[in-house]
């Protein structure tokens, strides 16, 4: 095979394996329990279980957890009520939880556990089920490398087909703390995605919170409801991101937001960028993020890399010269 053919060749195979397909909704989800023993917590038992996601399926690709972030910060507004609202699944015995129970509201949607998670994550408002959340931020000091594996993934408390609208962007540089400095191109995703719940209908208990992220003096904790959980898989192309990036995370907004480059969306004090009129809809701001948050992922097992299929076209073409020299002499 000459020089040029294997080029053709390479260049052919690294444009079909080029980033994973768009949005894709998550359709199987393997767990694994982690048992805790039970403890008090604002008038509730808390079992303090954790249901872990190991891994994700999609229609087309298998996704293992990769690693998961170190920093998460809430950026809220001046305007609405500093006010949080959180939901844990209740155990199925009395009104005990089956989770954990979360003093920070950062660090319980950053807990990788599907007992519990927000609601109506960026509804701006004064009523108790709205509050002053315009963006969330999951931050990773070292930095993450995109390759053609890579993928962050959204899971939303919900019927099915009814999944909440949101939208995201890549953290594209950070400074010493971790707060993002430049963000990439954003993705606003519509509501209604999630044909498949990959976890069924449970029941669960929300609590109010008035204090910003502090989560230890409920204001209400007496309604309950039933609902599953949707996933929505969030590839590198999906984000306008390319291979050997280095990118530091993610944030997440309600689809409301109007900033149309890095500089407007990282200024989530101007209400012109992020309005804080938000509301709770399913279109609007009334995400119910399960604590599946701040992971990063990579598709099972990993697509060939270019530089990997490059170098399995030349040992294939050496190899077939080295044969054609062998049989000649
Ligand atoms: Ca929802
Ligand atoms: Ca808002
Ligand atoms: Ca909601």
């Amino acid at each position: 095979m000459s020089l040029r053919r294997v080029l053709l060749v390479s260049a052919l195979l690294c444009a079909t394996a080029g980033i994973l397909p768009a949005t894709q909704d998550v359709t199987t989800m393997t767990t694994t329990v982690v048992a805790g023993s039970p403890s008090s917590a604002e008038g509730y038992t808390y079992n303090n279980d954790q249901l872990q996601v190991t891994s994700f399926g999609t229609a087309t690709s298998t996704y293992a957890v990769t690693s998961g972030a170190d920093n998460v910060f809430i950026r809220r507004n001046a305007v609405n009520n500093n006010q949080s609202s959180v939901w844990y699944t209740t155990s199925g015995v009395g009104t005990d939880l089956s989770g954990m129970h979360y003093n920070d509201y950062g660090q319980m949607l950053k807990s990788n556990n599907l007992y519990g998670g927000s609601d109506n994550t960026f509804a701006n408002g004064t009523l108790n089920t709205t509050g002053n959340i315009e963006r969330i931020d999951f931050t990773w000091n070292s930095g993450l490398t995109v390759t053609n594996a890579f993928a962050f993934a959204v899971f939303d408390r919900g019927a099915v087909n009814v999944h909440d609208s949101f939208a995201i962007a890549a953290v594209t540089a950070i400074d010493a703390s971790g707060n993002p400095t430049a963000f990439g191109a954003l993705l606003k995703v519509a509501a209604g995605w999630g044909a498949t719940n990959p976890l069924a209908d449970f029941n669960y208990r929300f609590f109010r919170y008035a204090n910003g992220d502090n989560l230890t003096a409920t204001t209400d904790s007496t309604a309950t409801a039933t609902q599953g959980i949707g996933g929505i898989v969030i590839t590198a192309a999906d984000l306008g991101l390319t291979l050997g990036q280095t990118i530091y995370g993610y944030a997440l907004m309600a689809q409301d937001v109007t900033a149309t480059n890095s500089a407007e969306l990282l200024d989530w004090t101007n209400s012109t960028f992020y309005p804080t009129t938000t509301d709770g809809n399913t279109g609007g701001g009334g995400i119910d993020l399960a604590a599946i948050n701040g992971i990063a992922f990579a598709a099972v097992p990993e697509p060939a890399s270019n530089a990997a299929l490059i170098a399995i076209i030349l040992l294939a073409a050496w190899s077939c010269r080295k044969r054609k020299a062998v049989s000649r002499s």
